[in-house]
Parts: C-alpha cells; structure tokens; sequence
C-alpha cells in the first residue's frame, strides 16, 4: 500500500466520506437488493477507506464497514447468532497480492518451504450456515453481518441437493457446514426468460437471482427456483472430529452427502496458486455457474490455528478475484458507422474503462432497437461488460446518475460519409445507407472484407491501408487492388519499399484461389463462408450460380427465400458483375472443373466432415481449411450424411451423436498423419 500524504483532518474526513457511501452501498445491495454500482467500484471504496484506516488506525471505529462482514440482516426472519463468527475474506487482485498473501503466511508460521493451500473457484452467490445435529438438518441461516444472520430453515430445506440427514456415518454430534447457495447459469436464463414472458422484473445476475429467491418470506417460491450449493468449511463441532486437512475434510463432507465443488486442488506454494488461477480462469465461462474469483486456503487446519484472525477475515486464506467483468463509465456520444452493406451501426464512444482485462473505449450499440430497449441518452453513467473474448456490451445506464443536460439518441437522416439518404426497413432493426459503392465507408468495408482470412486472404493488407487506399484515390475496387504497383503503395503512410513489395507478392499469390472464398469475398449480402460452400458444391461454377434464378437457388443447402433474393439482386446488378469480370481479368483463378485450387489433390470430394473440441496443433478454423483444401464439405453438425468426425479433446455431444450413429470419429493424431498423406 503507498504512503499517505493526507493529514489527520483530510484523513478524517475521507474517511467518513467513504464511509456513508459505503454504507448506502450495502444498504442497496443488500436490503433493496437494487445496486447503483459495480462491484468493482465497491471493492475500491472499500480499499481506501481499509487504505486510510490502516495508515490512520486512530480514526477506526467499531461501525465503520470495514469492521463488519455485510449489512443488517432483514427484520422479518427471525434473527440467529452465530455461535463462531462468519468471517469474510480478504481479497487480492493480482499476482503481487497473492505472493504477499503467501510471504505473510510463511514470516508468520517462521517456515521458508512451500505452503500447502486448498484451491477452491469462489462462487458468487450467498454464504450460508447449515446446522445438523445428529445428522438431522436443524438450521439454515445466511451470514448477514457475519455475527447475526437471518433463520432462512425453511428455504434451505427447499433445495434438493442439501441433505436434510446426512449420509453415511462419523459425523459428529453437532456439525456446522458452511457454503455458498447460487443458482446455475442454466436455471438462472431458464428463470429470467420465464420471468420475461410474464412481463416480471428480470434478475440482473445469478448472484442476484439466488439472493432473491432465498430471502422468500414464502418458502413455496424458493422450493420453485434452480438453487444449488457448495459445501467449503465447517463452523461447529462437537461429540466428533474432523480430519486435519481443509481438502480432507471436504472430502468427508462428500460421503456424507454434502456437495462439495468437483475443482478443488490441493497445491503446494504461491507459484502453483497462480498456475491454477490461470487454469481456472480459461475455465471459467464453460463452468455451469458463476465464480468471481479462487479462493485460497491453508490446507492444514493446525497452521489455520496458528495463524489465526485479523478483524473481519481470516489470515490462513485470500480470495483473488478475476478482473471486474462489469465496470462503469461515461457515455461520452455515440457515433454512427456504415458497415460493408450499408448497416448503419450507432457505437458508443466512452470514458475509457479498465474492464475484464481490457481497457474498453468503444462499444458497438446494434442498432437504433437496442440504444431504445436500454433508455440510453448522450451524459450517462453505463454499465460495460466484457466477459472472456467476448466484444464490450452496454448492460444497462443508471438512471439516477443522469446530468440535467443529457441528449437523446437521434438516427441520422443521411448517411455520415456520403449523405446518401438512410432508409430502415418496417421489419428490419437494421438503418442502410442507400448509397451503395457510391459511399466510401461502405467501400472501404467491401474491401476489406474480399481481403481478409477467410475470403482472399491477402496478407499484409490491413484496414488502415485499405482506409488509404480509398481515401487517395487508388483503389475504387477490389479489381483495382491487382492493378497496383509497389511505387504508389510504397509512397502511403508507415509504408516503405520492402512493406510495398511484400503487398504487391502477397496480391499475387492470393490471386490462385477457390471458388467459394471468391464467392465469400464479393461479400454479397447475407452469404458466409458455409453458403458460399454450398452454393460451390451444388452449382460447382461461376457462371451457373450467376445465372440461378431465386426458385433455383433455393434448392441449395442453408439458402432461404431471403439469402436466394440478396444473391439473385447481386447477380443482376451490372457493376458487380464488371468488377467480377475485371477480377479474371486481372489474374484471380481456380480450378474451373472444381471450384478449388488449381494444383491440389481432391481424395475427400464428397466426403462431410464436422470438427469438435480442442485441437492442439492446429485451430478449428485451419483443421477446417485443409479438409476443405481436399474437397471434403465442412458442417457445423453431425448426421447421417457425416463422413467423419474430426474429435479434439474434451468433445462432448457430437462424438456421442457420431458414435451413436456409427460415424467414423478421427483423433488429431490420426488427422496429422492423414494430411501428411494428402500432401497438406
Ligand atoms: C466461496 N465464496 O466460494 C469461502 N468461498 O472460506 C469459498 N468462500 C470462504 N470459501 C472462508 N470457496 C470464508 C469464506
């Protein structure tokens, strides 16, 4: 923590300026389980005001919050004392924590060697003491404020994986288990989309959801929600023992029939916590509920013993939460973007924001529907999340941070680059552009798309150039791209002659291709990669699939009513099919008898495959562009028609399906050794 400059008084006042925001926090959060701030907001106002309390230690008082574990329980359950206090944890945030969270452990048990600790997910949901005595279930009751918590008996008795007799034998007389009750991901969408049917208020996360359904007064309403729980400690114990090891007792819990979280490991020092943090934290989103973070623990209780408490946590463990998935920000003004159809797309422009890893200063907004469905105005206070790989999303604005002079949300009447009039179609979210290749952005976009991986794959050609090229003059269309020399590309910004040479090398090995990534490139309105393929290996040539009629083209896998009127509108228009000629022109061939590369072997013509799971030595995507190289169809799902199934690790469904239906199934091993044989 850094050295104070603040003096008694500022500290003072900070201090209790913390303080009462804190406290309407918890009084949100927990009582009218309505919060106006992100969690990780929360956490830092609780750091500073632990920060100046710790360098001021005079201005503690026994009801700052730091002092406490939650908020007042609610009054109308019955209130029950917790015979040893429900303590919290302390968190880190980062590596740096967690070394000191490990070095503080081994100065204070005098000891150099490694730590052994219990690595456990920490589950968002709400803590609870279960009470069993002589095995039978007594007692049910939430944290609270860590002293006192509310009698929730007979919710908990609602929740079917909670025993109300233990399994088993050995357990002592008197047993306090201690978990966290949370609702699965599953059971809180299937909730909130029921809850949407019926016009009800929506839960806004499983924490939530789980917090709710646990404190019905009507235990009929609990007994109706996906509740679940995770064992993780044990409070009371009398007449009995437990073994002396934190995993081992938890191991105890599971004969006894107690859930107890299936990823638990035990490790030995700080180096493998952080191993198995980063395992955990790839893990995180294919886990069927919610964590925010590991928790790690002392796995022997006589070193928990010897390293005791401090006032509100325990010294033998620390939770490291992940990087905040929700933050909030400015929203600065939304911008509109023309997209390579025409899609005018609002993007919001924020104060930038520290979020799931990531700094986050822009976020796509869909369309007019969704900037309506979120009450979003110009001066707002949003709330981004960012979970995984996934793009920034606005969840939500928080109505009462709105400034008096914020500004309504307006589609504009003409397109930003080329004022071409927007139209928006009754049955279509989506506002075009009507300005066609007239619009720069829209060619911009066109050209980018006929340049990138999965279309002509030309490498080097990023959208930066592609801005400049446009923007000089130099390329009008994509047929242009193949008539430049190195000089012009040479003269562009952070360009030079050996970049130049490159690009123009790159252009011409692009121009031997296959039929589909032509198709795919021309970028016609609703065809990807797969209908591309489809539409390759039903009609096998250009000229037949220019000259199918709408009735026709719909005879071919995935084309619908729609897709086969944006391909037929394409095929009609006179300058598509100039730029198309000027593209053979100019050197872009492939196999005429095929629709593939010239040059390349075809053993899998006709044969599907599907791809599955985790490949090691190659992505999906490029698995699937060698079989394709070799003429096999590449599809999304198993059936009949399936020839193989290529089976990464951790396969689920699909290579039961194609056991099921004998399919062959192929293992990445056996995959290497087929393409050393095609020649791949
Ligand atoms: C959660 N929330 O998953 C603890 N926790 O241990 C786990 N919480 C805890 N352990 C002692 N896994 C106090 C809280």
């Amino acid at each position: 923590m850094t050295q104070t400059t603040l003096s008694l008084k500022e500290a003072q006042q900070q201090a209790q300026g913390l303080r009462e925001q804190i406290n309407d926090h918890n009084y949100r959060y927990y009582v009218l389980d309505d919060p106006i701030i992100a969690d990780a907001s929360y956490d830092r106002l609780m750091q500073q005001l632990k920060s100046i309390e710790a360098d001021f230690p005079e201005l503690i008082t026994p009801e700052s919050p730091t002092q406490r574990v939650g908020a007042a329980p609610l009054k109308v359950f019955g209130q029950i004392r917790h015979e040893l206090p429900m303590l919290s944890l302390d968190n880190a945030f980062n590596e740096d924590d967690l070394n000191d969270f490990d070095r503080r452990v081994r100065e204070r048990l005098g000891t150099d060697s490694a730590v052994e600790y219990a690595c456990e997910p920490k589950l968002d949901g709400i803590a609870v003491s279960l009470l069993y005595e002589k095995g039978a279930l007594m007692r049910g009751a939430t944290r609270g404020d860590g002293t006192t918590g509310e009698d929730i008996t007979l919710n908990v008795r609602t929740i079917a994986t909670i025993p109300l007799k233990l399994l088993g034998e050995g357990w002592p007389d008197r047993l306090e288990v201690r978990g966290e009750i949370f609702m699965p991901k599953e059971g809180f969408e299937r909730l909130n989309k029921r809850a949407k049917a019926r016009d009800e208020k929506v839960f806004v996360n499983p924490r939530n959801a789980a917090a709710g359904s646990l404190r019905q007064l009507d235990s009929k309403i609990t007994a109706k929600r996906p509740l679940d729980i995770y064992c993780y400690s044990a409070g009371v114990v009398e007449g009995g023992e437990l073994p002396d090891r934190h995993a081992d007792i938890l191991e105890r819990f599971k004969t006894w029939g107690l859930r107890v979280n299936p990823e638990l490991r035990v490790v030995k020092g700080a180096a493998a916590c952080a191993e198995y943090f980063s395992r955990m934290s790839e893990k995180r989103e294919a886990l069927p509920y919610e964590i925010d973070g590991i928790v790690y623990k002392v796995n022997r209780l006589a070193l928990q013993e010897q390293l005791g408490f401090v006032a509100r946590a325990p010294r033998w463990a620390v939770a490291h939460k992940f990087p905040a998935r929700e933050e909030m920000t400015l929203l600065k003004d939304v911008e509109f973007q023309v997209g390579r159809t025409g899609a005018i797309t609002p993007v919001a422009r924020l104060e930038p924001v520290f979020v799931g890893g990531v700094t986050v200063s822009n976020a796509t907004l869909h369309n007019m529907d969704e900037v309506a469905r979120l009450g979003l105005k110009i001066g707002d206070t949003v709330v981004i999340h960012r979970a995984g790989d996934v793009i920034p999303k606005v969840v939500r604005a928080i109505p009462d941070r709105r400034p008096a002079d914020a500004r309504d949300i307006e589609l504009p009447e003409r397109c930003p680059v080329c004022h071409s009039d927007v139209e928006r179609d009754e049955d279509e979210a989506a506002a075009r552009c009507t300005g066609g290749l007239y619009c720069s952005a829209q060619r911009k976009e066109a050209i980018k798309h006929f340049a990138s991986r999965k279309a002509m794959d030309i490498d080097g050609l990023g959208d930066k150039l592609v801005d400049q090229f446009v923007e000089k003059g130099l390329v009008n269309t994509v047929a242009d791209l193949y008539k430049l020399g190195a000089e012009p590309i040479a003269s562009l910004e952070r360009m030079g002659k050996k970049s130049a040479t490159n690009l123009v090398n790159a252009l011409k090995a692009s121009q031997k291709t296959t039929l589909a990534r032509f198709i795919y490139g021309l970028g016609i309105r609703e065809v990807g990669e797969a209908t591309a393929q489809s539409l390759v290996a039903h009609y096998r040539d250009l000229e037949a699939i220019k000259s199918a009629t709408v009735e026709q083209l719909q005879e071919v896998d995935d084309v619908g009513p729609v897709v086969a009127a944006h391909i037929e509108t394409f095929f009609k228009q006179e300058h598509n099919l100039e730029v198309m000629d000027e593209l053979l022109k100019v050197g872009v061939h492939w196999d005429e008898d095929t629709g593939q590369e010239e040059g390349v072997d075809q053993p899998l013509q006709g044969e599907v495959w599907v791809l599955t799971g985790t490949l090691h030595t190659m992505t999906r995507d490029e698995g699937k562009a060698v079989l394709q190289k070799v003429g096999a169809k590449v599809t999304g799902s198993v059936s009949a028609k399936t020839t193989a199934l290529l089976a990464g690790e951790k396969a689920g469904s699909k290579l039961t399906k194609a056991q099921n239906l004998g399919v062959r199934v192929v293992t990445e091993d056996e995959f290497i050794v087929l393409m050393q044989q095609w020649g791949v």
